[in-house]
């Protein structure tokens, strides 16, 4: 067994767990695999279909949604599916004891342009109250995730995954395919002035969230000034900041009532959060820390400030 597989199972020693995570990180190898072909492969461009979000489906997210559905479903441990690319829960094995969401190509606004994007995934156990296949699966609260992770395919795959307790991070060995360890426990690193945000919403933002995100980039003495980075994928941003530090912060918006956040409470919010917070920082939404929420609709959204404590909680304090 490999040192991170023997690592790892130090933090699951319940089997059925441990065959499930196995299976997330042998399909994403091979979704790295199909990412790595470019215009090569089939998988550039774009579908003529919108998903349940409303967005046009990139090639890759099909093929990627496709080999985690399948995989996923046919998995003795997995109850249940819910993806961002299908409109609601899937049943799978009866009876089986956890269920599993994901964003199956998170930032595909990035393929075409060869930039960051990722798989990110989060694992609950299964309900007896309520039918495999009703999304009410999925209706719990954020601090009931048992395994959240990420795998990021930029120049190098990477593999980031907690079970709350510590964070690991392994990288992918293409010709072995198989994930090795290559940094444990992941700590993020506290006072940092970076920062993540998509900062033409300012202009959008509620007055006070403007307010605070405007003191951010004032000139001031080269040791208090910040520095901005925006990868426009959720799973690219938070990896940096894993590793060096800042915050991500996407407040709601007025540039469309009907939506006021953007990203995803099931499966970008919640193991984002459970990852952050594992690793020494904080999730916050406007209103509550992120891992106290508790999901009510598959699709929901909401504001998210993660990461560096200090950051969050001033953002926090800006929105409320
Ligand atoms: P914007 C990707 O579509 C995503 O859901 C996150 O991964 C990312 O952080 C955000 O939206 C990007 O949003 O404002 O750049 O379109």
């Amino acid at each position: 067994m490999s040192k991170f597989l023997s690592t790892l199972q130090q933090d699951i020693s319940e089997p059925h767990l441990a065959s499930l995570v196995c299976a997330i990180l042998d399909i994403t190898a091979v979704i790295a695999e199909r990412v790595s072909h470019g215009a090569l492969g089939d998988t550039l461009g774009a579908t003529t279909q919108e998903n349940v979000q409303g967005e046009v489906q990139k090639n890759l997210d099909v093929i990627a949604n496709d080999l985690l559905v399948s995989t996923l479903l046919s998995h003795s441990a997995v109850r249940a599916i819910a993806s961002e690319e299908e409109q609601h829960t899937v049943a799978g094995t009866a009876g089986a004891p956890y269920i599993v969401a994901f964003d199956p190509l998170d930032g595909s606004n990035n393929i075409d342009i060869n930039a960051q994007i990722g798989t990110i995934f989060t694992i609950l156990k299964a309900r007896d109250d309520v039918p495999d296949a009703s999304d009410e699966q999925f209706f719990q609260t954020g601090s009931q995730q048992v395994c959240a992770g990420y795998v990021l395919y930029g120049p190098y795959t990477t593999l980031v995954i907690t079970t709350g307790k510590r964070v690991h991070e392994a990288t992918l060995d293409r010709s072995a395919e198989e994930f090795i360890l290559s940094k444990s426990p992941v700590v993020l690193p506290a006072g940092v002035r970076d920062f993540s945000a998509n900062m033409a919403n300012l202009f959008y933002w509620a007055p006070k969230m403007q307010q605070y995100m405007t003191s951010l980039i004032q000139p001031a003495p080269a040791s208090e000034r910040f520095n901005m980075r925006w990868q426009g994928a959720m799973v690219g941003d938070v990896h940096r900041i894993l590793t060096r530090g800042g915050a991500f912060i996407y407040p709601s918006d007025s540039k469309d009532p009907a939506q006021p956040a953007k990203l995803r409470l099931l499966y970008e919010a919640f193991p984002m959060a459970m990852l952050v917070e594992a690793a020494g920082g904080c999730g916050y939404s406007e209103t509550q820390p992120l891992l106290e929420m508790t999901l009510t609709s598959l699709h929901q959204r909401t504001p998210v400030f993660l990461g560096d404590k200090k950051l969050v909680e001033d953002c926090f304090k800006a929105a409320s």
